[in-house]
C-alpha cells in the first residue's frame, strides 16, 4: 500500500499499535488479504522499546526466548549480541523486522487513537485520531500493550520543578548526560532499578526516593558467545517449544519438589544456584510452593533478605532495601546487576519517604519533611496505568453506545482476554485477563495473534458479518481468572498485577489485572473453543 492509500479511510482490518504484537498481527492479517492498517502513536514502530528508551532498559527474558519464532529464517539470520537484551538492540530487531516483511508501508505513524465507536447501522468500527482524521474497518485489532499508559505521581507540584524531568516511558531520543548533575529518581520498581545502576555511574549524586522495597534478583547478563550463538541457532525450535510448554513462555520452569518437604540443605542449594544463574530462575524455576504458600515463600524472602544484608554495607539502608510487607516473586521481581552495591556508594543516597515523606515537587527540587533535596534532573520511574490504562485513555464505545469503561466499571470482564461483550469483531491483544499478560510476552503474543488470526479467517470463509461474545462467556472466564488468582500470593499484595494505583482515583481495591492459570492451559482452552466452532461467541 503507497502513502497515498494511507488517506482512504476505510481498510478491511485495523490495528491500532505498531509494537511486537501489532506488527506480528500486519503480518497476519495480510496472509489473510485483509486491507490492513495498523495506527501507531509513535514516530517509529516498536512499541514499549520505541517509548522506554531510559538509560539501562533491557529484557528479563534470554533474548532467544523473546523474539518472533514464526520465520525460522529471521531466527538464523538475526543474531543478538547479549544474553539480555539492551534497548537500542530490542528496537534495531524490530525496525528490521518491519524492513524485512515492509511493514512501514501499512503503519501511519504519529496517529494516536482517541476514539472508537461502533457504528451499528454499517456494522464497522469508526475510529477517530487526535489529529482528527477517522478511520472505518470490519474488524479491530487492538495492539496497545499492558504498560503504555505512563502515570506521574500524585504529589503536589508535579510539573513545578525548573530543571529537566523525565518520565523513564516517553525518554527523549537524545542522550541525556548525567555527568556532574544532582539526580533524584521517584520510584523502585523494575524500571527504576534498571535505570538507578546506569545513572549511579556518572551523576555527581543520585537520591533515590523509595515508597516500597522489591526483592531484586541478579540477572547476570553476559554477552553471547559465537559457540552460545551456534547453539541458540542450532536449537531454536527446541528453545521455543520449552518455552510454550512452561507456566509463563519463559525458559524457566518450576521444580517440582516443595520448598516444606526437602531438607534445609537441599532447599537452600536450589535457592544459591538459582540466585547465581542467569535470568528470572530464581522467580520462575523455584519450587512449586514458593508462590502460594506463606510459609514456603518466607524461606525465600528469608534467604533473599540475607544477600541484600550481605552486598549493602550500612546495616541501616540495607534493611530499608529489604521488603517487609511481601513475601518475594508476590510481585513483580526487578532484576538488577549490582543494584544494591549501588547504596555502597558516596555518591548515592536513599530516602525512604515512609520515613521522610515528600512534601512537593519544588522548582529546586523535592521538599521532604523538613528538608529540600536540590536537583539538577529529576526522574519518574513511576510505572503506568498497567493493563487497561491503555484502553481506558482511549473513548471505546461498542453496540448500543455502551462504553468500555461501563463495562468494566467494576473491573474488566473479557473472554480469554481477547475479547469483551458488546464489542463485536473487535479483538484485544495482550488485553485484561490474557495469559500474555503474565507472560514471556512475544511466546503469547504469538498464540495470540494467530488465535485472533485463525478466528477472522474463520468468519471469512463462512461469510460470516460478525462475532460477538456471550455475556455468559465473558462472566464465567472473569470468575476463572480471579479464581486461579485467588490461589496465588500475589493476590494478596498490592502491585500492578491487582490492578491497584495510589495515583488514580478509585483504584485502591484488587483486582486481578492478569491471568495465572499458565500458558499451556490457556492455549489449550483457546484452542478447544476455537475447535468447538468458537465456543462462547455468537457468529452471524
Ligand atoms: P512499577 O513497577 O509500577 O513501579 C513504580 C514505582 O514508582 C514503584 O516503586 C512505586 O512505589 C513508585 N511510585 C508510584 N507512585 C508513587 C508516588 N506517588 N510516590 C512515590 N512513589 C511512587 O513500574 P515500573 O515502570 O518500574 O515497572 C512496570 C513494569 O514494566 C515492570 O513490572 C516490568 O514488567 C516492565 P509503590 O511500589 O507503588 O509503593
Amino acid at each position: 500500500m503507497s502513502d497515498s492509500d494511507q488517506g482512504n479511510a476505510s481498510f478491511e482490518a485495523i490495528v491500532i499499535g505498531a509494537g511486537v504484537s501489532g506488527l506480528y498481527q500486519l503480518i497476519k492479517l495480510r496472509e489473510l488479504g485483509l486491507r490492513t492498517l495498523v495506527l501507531e502513536a509513535g514516530t517509529g514502530v516498536g512499541g514499549t522499546w520505541y517509548w522506554n528508551r531510559y538509560p539501562g532498559a533491557r529484557f528479563d527474558s534470554e533474548s532467544y526466548s523473546y523474539g518472533y519464532s514464526f520465520d525460522p529464517e529471521l531466527q538464523q539470520e538475526w543474531e543478538w549480541t547479549e544474553h539480555f537484551s539492551p534497548q537500542p538492540e530490542t528496537l534495531r530487531y524490530l525496525n528490521h523486522v518491519a524492513d524485512r516483511y515492509d511493514l512501514r508501508s501499512d503503519v501511519r505513524f504519529e496517529s494516536r487513537v482517541s476514539w472508537v465507536h461502533r457504528d451499528e447501522d454499517e456494522g464497522r468500527w469508526r475510529i477517530g485520531l487526535e489529529d482528527g482524521d477517522v478511520f472505518d474497518c470490519h474488524y479491530l485489532v487492538t495492539a496497545i500493550g499492558a504498560l503504555s499508559a505512563p502515570l506521574t505521581p500524585k504529589i503536589d507540584g508535579v510539573g513545578d520543578f525548573a530543571g529537566p524531568e523525565f518520565h523513564t516511558a516517553t525518554w527523549p531520543h537524545e542522550p541525556v548526560d548525567f555527568t556532574g548533575r544532582r539526580v533524584g529518581v521517584i520510584g523502585t520498581g523494575a524500571t527504576a532499578v534498571q535505570l538507578i545502576q546506569e545513572v549511579a555511574k556518572t551523576a555527581g549524586h543520585l537520591t533515590v526516593l523509595q515508597r516500597t522495597a522489591n526483592w531484586c534478583a541478579p540477572l547476570h547478563n553476559s554477552e553471547i558467545t559465537p559457540e552460545e550463538q551456534a547453539d541458540i541457532k542450532a536449537r531454536y525450535p527446541e528453545i521455543i517449544a520449552a518455552c510454550n510448554e512452561t507456566f509463563a513462555g519463559f525458559i524457566h520452569d518450576a521444580d517440582r519438589r516443595k520448598a516444606l518437604e526437602v531438607s534445609d540443605e537441599e532447599r537452600l542449594e536450589l535457592y544459591e544456584k538459582l540466585y547465581a544463574e542467569p535470568g528470572f530462575g530464581i522467580w520462575m524455576a523455584n519450587f512449586r510452593d514458593v508462590l502460594v504458600d506463606e510459609k514456603a515463600n518466607a524461606t525465600l524472602s528469608e534467604f533473599m533478605a540475607t544477600k541484600i544484608r550481605e552486598r549493602v554495607d550500612d546495616p541501616t539502608v540495607a534493611e530499608k532495601l529489604i521488603p517487609t510487607n511481601h513475601g518475594f516473586g508476590t510481585r513483580r521481581v526487578p532484576m538488577e546487576t549490582g543494584y544494591y552495591e549501588v547504596y555502597n556508594q558516596p555518591n548515592v543516597r536513599l530516602v525512604d519517604i515512609n520515613d521522610t515523606p515528600i512534601e512537593r515537587v519544588v522548582p529546586e527540587g523535592i521538599q521532604l519533611d523538613g528538608e529540600t533535596v536540590d536537583l539538577d534532573i529529576l526522574i519518574y520511574a513511576t510505572g503506568f496505568d498497567a493493563v487497561r490504562g491503555p484502553f481506558d485513555r482511549i473513548d471505546f464505545r461498542g453496540a448500543g453506545g455502551r462504553a468500555l469503561s461501563d463495562v468494566w466499571r467494576n473491573g474488566p470482564r473479557t473472554y480469554l482476554g481477547l475479547a469483551v461483550e458488546d464489542f463485536p469483531n473487535m479483538f484485544t491483544l495482550v488485553g485484561p485477563h490474557n495469559a500474555a499478560t503474565f507472560c514471556n510476552m512475544p511466546r503469547c503474543i504469538e498464540q495470540n495473534v494467530e488465535w485472533v488470526s485463525d478466528a477472522i479467517a474463520h468468519l471469512e470463509r463462512r461469510g460470516a458479518e460478525s462475532i460477538a461474545v456471550d455475556p455468559a462467556a465473558a462472566e464465567a472466564w472473569t470468575e476463572h481468572v480471579h479464581q486461579t488468582a485467588d490461589r496465588m500470593l500475589l493476590s494478596k499484595v498490592s502491585s500492578w498485577f491487582m490492578g491497584v494505583n495510589s495515583n488514580l482515583e478509585g483504584r485502591d481495591t484488587r483486582h486481578f489485572m492478569l491471568y495465572a492459570g499458565g500458558l499451556p492451559y490457556y492455549r489449550q482452552r483457546c484452542e478447544e473453543i476455537a475447535a468447538n466452532g468458537y465456543e462462547g461467541f455468537t457468529i452471524v
